[in-house]
């Protein structure tokens, strides 16, 4: 029988298990990646591992969130990631080089491979066919110890496009938001998306990555591309065709499941607050006022968009209402684009011109105002992200959010009387890589140096036979990471200090909620209760240890989001699945429940009997833990788990 790309891929790496969908599987890994705001912990935690250097071919650590330097913190922080990565042998991204997924698909990525990013768009990756997952900065520093990465193999399904783009004012933006109208932030769940059919070769690579970097919004482990003439030409712009390799799926290769996309029948979308599958047709909201645009961040920074933006802008000037805010993904682009004076362009029409990193899209400035209309070619419009609880963000490709900075209002870019130039892949790149700094092979004499906001890992204690706690809050679905643990300029600092940020957990849902977390650890601590797609977004670790501070137990829930679900078991919060849809209606907040015998439920069948003792009345959870998770459970986490083995 003929394999997909994903099987061929993962066979190659395969140190044990099946490449069968619902199997465990272990893998050898070819690039791990850290970014700054996760990969403090990252980095702390391959220390506290106690290896002297990462045992993975590759490894990068960028810093691309936490540019903001409003005190010492930040800086503080950089020159810990610094001399970390030269200490243990991996390349350090300095910041102002750009985003991290924008510049490994520039300098490092390589079709057929694998690799591993503390960051939830790592699938960006796949654009250029290498299966690229996010994962926790736990879970990647494990890997760089040498580990191999273990993991439920997803249901494989193909998206087969057809068809060619309506150009240039119908982007790739809009084919991954047409995907997410039709499959929604749960749609994902447990697969891997791959692409094929005859509409690949209609897209470049960079285009086809702004489709894989939001198939982390559908909530898919990770989502891939063949390796084709574009790939090449892609590689040959940046000077590495040697990387790459032909990769495509066999004639007769089986998918879990088929879904049919005709590009030619793709249009100018949106997503609306606070989703980013609430998506319309632009057409529908036409006319709606506009204060702010941004574009850039990892999803749409390619040298070919910024200049399809940069043309559209030239000569013109931003309406009088609107704020436009221009993060370029990496220095490679930004570089170019100033060389060939249309940064002056947009500086021209009144863009305010950002560093390349993440910037607004992570609330590291450029909030909005109260209430304001903020469209975004990014990938969330999560409540509150923007730094602005109030704030209404949209999403949309690059083509439109240029025209709507010009009109000041929202508009299908096909009915605003701009002709936009069609921009072609750039066949040339400005290659400089002096903001990346080469591992050393004598690390001897290097001293890791940390500064006074940097504070130790906390670790668990094993798995307690009983368990008696408060609900501390009860959640509905599609609770984000952002929701449990808020990002933005105010709170992000504190990545390296869990004492610190833990008292920012829920903060946005609940202001009380750790200081009552505080008051629940003497009472035998907190228990969190959400509906479906729990901890969906980000792959921030902080979501788990902060809670894990904080005293929580567990999470019982209906469904997790993958990342977040291994984040908790890395730290020891056990993952809870309700085994009837209606027990969740039977717990209110404040309730106290009783887990009894919960080690032993671990090491046996898995099925947990609760006792609410407020309610007087007993419902049943069931765990679905593999061997190693068990025992990580059992452990109090991956880190303790790690140090006795
Ligand atoms: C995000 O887009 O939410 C982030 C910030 O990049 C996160 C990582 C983080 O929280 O540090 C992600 O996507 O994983
Ligand atoms: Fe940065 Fe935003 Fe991309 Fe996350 S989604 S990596 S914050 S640009």
């Amino acid at each position: 029988m003929g394999k997909n790309i994903v099987q061929k891929i993962f066979e190659a790496h395969k140190v044990a298990g099946d490449v069968d969908a619902g199997k465990t599987i272990s893998l050898r890994v070819d690039h791990v990646y850290t970014q700054d705001a996760t990969g403090t912990m990252a980095w702390l935690e391959f220390e506290a591992i106690g290896i002297d250097r990462v045992k993975v071919p590759l490894a990068v650590s960028y810093v691309d969130h936490n540019t903001l330097q409003s005190n010492f913190m930040n800086a503080d922080d950089h020159l810990f990631l610094q001399t970390a990565a030269q200490k243990f042998g991996a390349y350090f991204s300095r910041p102002g080089n750009g985003i991290s997924h924008q510049i490994h698909l520039e300098r490092f990525g390589a079709p057929g491979k694998i690799a591993l990013g503390t960051d939830s768009h790592t699938p960006t990756g796949g654009g250029i066919g290498m299966i690229a997952i996010g994962v926790g900065g736990l879970e990647a520093a494990t890997v760089m110890a040498g580990a191999p990465f273990e993991m439920t193999m997803p249901k494989i399904v193909q998206i087969k496009l057809t068809g060619k783009l309506n150009r240039p004012y119908v982007t790739a933006m809009d084919v991954i938001l047409t995907i997410l109208k039709k499959l929604t932030v749960k749609g994902g769940v447990g697969k891997i998306f791959e692409y094929g059919g005859s509409g690949v070769a209609d897209l470049n690579v960079t285009e086809r990555a702004t489709i894989t970097n939001m198939g982390a919004e559908l909530g898919a482990t990770t989502s891939i591309f063949p390796s084709d003439e574009r790939t090449l030409a892609h590689l040959k712009v940046q000077k590495r065709e040697a990387d790459w390799i032909e990769l495509k799926a066999d004639a007769d290769a089986q998918y879990d499941e088929v879904i049919e996309l005709d590009l030619s029948s793709v249009e100018p979308m949106i997503a609306q607050p606070h989703m980013p599958d609430k998506v319309v047709a632009i057409r529908e909201l036409a006319g709606k006022k506009v204060n702010q645009v941004c574009i850039g961040s990892c999803t749409n920074s390619s040298y070919q968009a910024m200049k399809t933006v940069a043309l559209i802008l030239k000569g013109k000037s931003v309406a009088d209402s609107v704020n436009l805010l221009i993060n370029p993904g990496s220095k490679q682009v930004y570089e170019k684009l100033s060389r060939e004076g249309l940064a002056a362009d947009m500086i021209a029409a009144g863009a305010r011109m950002m560093e390349a990193s993440c910037g607004p899209c992570i609330g590291m400035g450029g909030a909005p105002g109260s209430g304001q209309v903020s469209v975004r070619s990014y990938n969330r419009n999560f409540e509150g992200r923007s730094g602005t609880k109030d704030a209404q963000v949209y999403l949309a490709g690059p083509v439109a959010c240029a025209i709507m900075a010009l009109k000041g209002e929202m508009i299908d870019p096909r009915d605003a009387g701009i002709n936009v130039e069609e921009v072609a892949e750039p066949l040339d790149a400005v290659i400089n890589d002096n903001m990346l700094i080469k591992p050393l092979s004598d690390t001897g004499s290097i001293k890791i140096i940390k500064g006074p906001n940097i504070k130790d890992v906390p670790v668990k204690q094993a798995l307690a036979k009983e368990i008696e706690a408060e609900v501390l809050l009860k959640l509905g679905s599609n609770i984000t990471t952002d929701d449990i643990m808020p990002a933005g300029s105010k709170v992000l600092p504190f990545r390296s200090n869990i004492p610190a940020i833990s008292e920012f957990v829920f903060e946005n849902i609940d202001k009380t909620f750790s200081r009552r977390a505080q008051e629940a650890i003497p009472k035998g601590g907190g228990i969190i209760v959400g509906a479906e797609n729990y901890g969906q977004g980000s792959s921030r670790e902080h979501a788990a240890i902060a809670p894990m501070y904080l005293g929580v137990q567990a999470v019982i829930a209906l469904s997790f989001a993958r990342i977040h679900r291994a984040n908790l078991i890395n730290f020891g919060i056990l993952p809870l699945l309700f085994k009837s849809e209606a027990d969740y209606e039977k717990i209110s907040q404040a309730d106290r429940l009783a887990i009894r015998n919960a080690s032993d439920a671990v090491s046996g069948d898995q099925v947990f009997k609760i006792e609410n003792l407020t309610k007087k009345i007993s419902f049943e959870v069931v765990s679905n833990l593999n061997e190693r998770e068990k025992k990580l459970i059992l452990s109090g986490g991956l880190l303790p788990y790690t140090r006795r083995s």
